[in-house]
């Protein structure tokens, strides 16, 4: 029996039909054997953030939970981004049809070349930290030792990081 892990995952999505493409790879997401989609956040408008000069973002965080290994769940992952039409760019933090990024997996901290988690730069992102508090606030982050909440908390007076609730 292969062990069941839980993972986060934020995805976004700034080109096209934005919200549809968000829907569209959380099917197939969830159309994997090995993984379910347990909890789904709400839906936010983001403004980009560290390449700003692009459309805002729709944003969203998952909770799966899967019989891969973090190093297969990436492979997954990529394949739906491929399948969705986004491949490689060469603008970095660019625009993005779809991206599928582990947040966390169990509280597992893993540094290779190929992958980083947790996410190397989610606990100064709000477009991530406030969708994962909707699903699990008290959740702690296994680097810092300090929960989403408080990470949420300690960023949001940048108030440059604008966030809103979108509802299709
Ligand atoms: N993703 C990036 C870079 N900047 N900004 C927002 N608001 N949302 C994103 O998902 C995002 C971003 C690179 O992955
Ligand atoms: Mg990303
Ligand atoms: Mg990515």
């Amino acid at each position: 029996m292969s062990k069941i892990s839980s993972a986060f995952i934020s995805i976004g999505s700034n080109i096209g039909e934005k919200y549809q493409n968000c829907i569209k790879s959380m099917e197939l997401l969830n159309g994997l054997n090995s993984t379910r989609i347990i909890d789904v956040s709400n839906f936010y408008r983001t403004k980009p953030v560290d390449y700003t000069d692009q459309d805002w973002f729709i944003n969203a965080v998952l909770k799966i939970q899967t019989k891969l290994t973090s190093f297969e769940l990436i492979n997954e992952l990529q394949k739906i981004e491929q399948s969705l039409g986004q491949f490689k760019k060469n603008i970095r933090f660019g625009p993005r049809i779809i991206d599928l990024d582990i947040i966390f997996f169990n509280q597992d901290i893993i540094k290779t070349k190929y992958l980083i988690i947790p996410h190397p730069r989610m606990h100064k992102r709000n477009f991530v930290l406030k969708p994962l508090c909707d699903i699990e606030a008290n959740i702690v982050h296994p680097i810092l030792g300090i929960t989403i909440k408080k990470l949420l908390k300690n960023i949001e007076k940048d108030n440059n990081q604008n966030i809103m609730r979108y509802k299709e």
